[in-house]
């Protein structure tokens, strides 16, 4: 997704008023200023220092042409402090409280990486004409220059510039202003003028979405006028337009407003009353929502996040950090992008009926409650993980467990029921308990279950003897073999090509595969100064997931290569099963023709999910230093209910 070129007036503050004429509208768009206010002593400025030293030269910084160059990002917010008021409330100083911008690179030049600078919580998108990035302190602002980050550009053609496209910034009184459209760099004079931009800013503006407001509203009141008998029609809001072609189907908005969409105007089809992530209520989404969830979250003025609309990932109605995360990703053009599940946008779905889990050992709560695998009770101690399954620690449904993803529930007080398929050993992807084996046992159950939680994956990787597949005869597998085994068992679950499914309205909920990279490092931890635990000798006697535990070469490659491996590895399959859930709930896959809904946790590696969720010394029993320990079962279990749809 790509910004439009600056210079609208998309960021004008707007009342909230309702039924507003188009033409005042269409009006207030071309006329109104670019500032509401003007408190700002000098526009914030973004630059290229040099020497990198925050020092902006006079002009336009001019590189020599070739081969590589690379830029020093600066933003420079100005020094004045605020002196009237308070900084990112109603401040009267230079400090900026959030910024955005997106960069272009034009002609005989490619952007080869961005390197963020590391005091800034920056969100980037990097591509090889374009860089866009997010952040700043929306809790005390910034002042003065700031840095970045280094933009390394290949120089291909003697004729090349950088140039801002669009930037804008919070100022202290809390409200939005451009930052100005600058060249950044030019090759040396002898080289080349810049090239002019015009075709690009052509570009962009003909990607931009181009639903129309006024047809839009047209057409709903032609549909009104034309169909006196609506009430027949479904009008799940009550607010006289039908759901069909209502644009907030579960927030009553009658007139249909859609003033903006992300970025600004114009609408994009979905009505300001249930437009997601626009978090303080003015019709668009961008910067000045992204710092207000930052004040939000941190209990800080303005406290206007509206709750029905700041959930924009993760399926579970609530306002946290990774909705905030999500949002700045979607504000830089980068992630997943917010999906629709913000409680004004959606009926609430209701709870489930009945529950189950797929899995293995580690919702078998397997070795939970061990301790022990060594020194002077070490006979005894190993009676405990060939103990084997200890249900009543599982993570799903474990009695022991205050916190299980039942008992989060209500437990059986709820009137819901519960049950788990899942078996020691089973992989997602092969042998006799793999998931579409484990779907079967779920399609049999009488009545079959409206709520299907899934953890599988561990045993994928931990049952592989290499990870580079010119080392062994079975390597990891790959995206294909992945996505083929996560497919057979879905597309039973939701009835696609299979006579039977669970109910409709039910839901399926992937979790991620858990960081079975971390294990060695937390055997090591929970050995050490504890003469009861050895893991080193216990996990290589029981060869227990030597792929990440062995330290030692397997199939030629030594522990820190596999380590480095699954470091890249499990988070693609976890990609695969957050691309397949979106894939199979909006039914772009075609699989799916019964709309049964398939959710997933993960998002990436910087947000939390169970794929994501670290494993410590107090996350793994003492015994097998594998699996789960209590501790580390209620962690799973808060993990996997954070996001947890309904
Ligand atoms: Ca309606
Ligand atoms: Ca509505
Ligand atoms: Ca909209
Ligand atoms: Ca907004």
């Amino acid at each position: 997704m790509t910004k439009a070129a600056g210079g609208d007036a998309r960021y004008v503050a707007r009342p909230r008023t309702t039924g507003r004429p188009l033409h005042v509208l269409l009006a207030a768009l071309i006329l109104a200023p670019v500032w509401a206010t003007a408190v700002h002593a000098a526009p914030p400025m973004l630059y290229h220092s040099a020497n990198d030293d925050g020092v902006a030269a006079p002009g336009i910084p001019q590189e020599l042409g070739m081969p590589m160059v690379t830029l020093f990002l600066y933003l420079d917010a100005g020094a004045a402090s605020t002196g009237t008021g308070t900084t990112c409330v109603d401040g009267d100083g230079d400090e900026l409280c959030g910024w955005e911008w997106a960069l272009l690179v034009n002609g005989g030049a490619d952007i080869q990486g961005f390197v963020p600078d590391p005091a800034q919580d920056i969100v980037s998108r990097v591509s090889a004409t374009e860089l866009a990035g997010i952040g700043g302190n929306a809790v005390t602002g910034q002042l003065g220059p700031i840095r970045l980050g280094e933009v390394d550009l290949n120089i291909t053609a003697p004729v090349w510039s950088v140039s801002m496209q669009t930037g804008t910034a919070v100022t202290a009184a809390f409200t939005l202003t451009n930052i100005p459209s600058t060249e950044i760099a030019v090759p040396e004079p002898g080289f080349a003028t810049a090239l002019g931009s015009g075709f690009m800013v052509l570009g962009l503006l003909a990607r931009l979405r181009t639903r129309s407001v006024s047809r839009k509203f047209l057409l709903v009141i032609l549909l009104l006028l034309l169909t006196p008998g609506s009430a027949v029609a479904q009008d799940a809001d009550a607010d006289g337009v039908p759901d069909g072609i209502d644009n907030c189907v579960y927030s009553a908005n009658p007139l249909q407003e859609d003033f903006a969409g992300l970025y600004g105007p114009p609408g994009d089809g979905i009505g300001d009353a249930c437009q997601c992530g626009d978090v303080n209520s003015d019709g668009a989404i961008d910067l000045l929502d992204a710092a207000t969830y930052e004040r939000g979250l941190a209990g800080l003025l303005p406290i206007d996040l509206d709750q029905d609309k700041c959930s924009v990932i993760g399926n579970r109605l609530d306002c946290d950090p990774n909705d905030r995360q999500t949002l700045r990703e979607t504000i830089v053009g980068s992630g997943a992008g917010i999906q629709p599940v913000c409680q004004a946008a959606n009926a609430v779905p209701p709870g489930p009926s009945r529950i189950v889990a797929a899995g293995d050992s580690i919702t078998q709560g397997f070795s939970a409650d061990c301790t022990c695998n060594a020194g002077f009770f070490g006979l005894i101690c190993l009676l405990c993980p060939a103990g084997g399954d200890q249900p009543q620690h599982s993570w799903f449904d474990g009695s022991s467990l205050g916190n299980s993803f039942y008992a989060l529930y209500g437990g059986p007080g709820s009137g819901i029921t519960s049950s788990r398929v899942s078996v020691s050993g089973a992989e997602m992807t092969s042998g006799g308990n793999q998931f579409s084996i484990q779907v079967d046992n779920i399609l049999a159950l009488s009545p079959v279950p409206d709520l299907v939680v899934v953890e599988l994956g561990g045993n994928d990787v931990c049952n592989r003897g290499c990870v580079d597949a010119a080392s062994c005869g079975n390597p990891l597998y790959d995206d294909a073999t992945w996505t083929t085994a996560i497919e057979a068992g879905l597309d039973k679950l939701v009835g696609f090509g299979h006579p039977t499914s669970i109910p409709i309205g039910g839901t399926v909920y992937l979790l991620g595969v858990p960081r079975v990279q971390d294990l060695y490092a937390a055997g090591v931890a929970k050995q050490t100064g504890n003469s009861s635990v050895n893991c080193d000798s216990f996990r290589d006697s029981f060869d227990v997931c030597e792929i990440a535990t062995l330290n030692a070469p397997m199939s030629g490659e030594d522990l820190p290569t596999r380590l480095a491996a699954l470091e890249t590895r499990i988070p693609r399959y976890n990609e695969i099963i957050r691309d397949l859930a979106l894939a199979y709930t909006t039914n772009s896959n075609g699989r799916n023709p019964n709309g049964i809904e398939v959710v997933t946790d993960y998002v990436n590696e910087s947000i939390a999910s169970v794929g994501t969720t670290p494993f410590g010394e107090n996350e793994i029993n003492g015994g097998d230093c594998f699996h789960p320990s209590v501790a580390g079962q209620s962690t799973l279990a808060a993990g996997a209910w954070r996001s947890n749809p309904r």
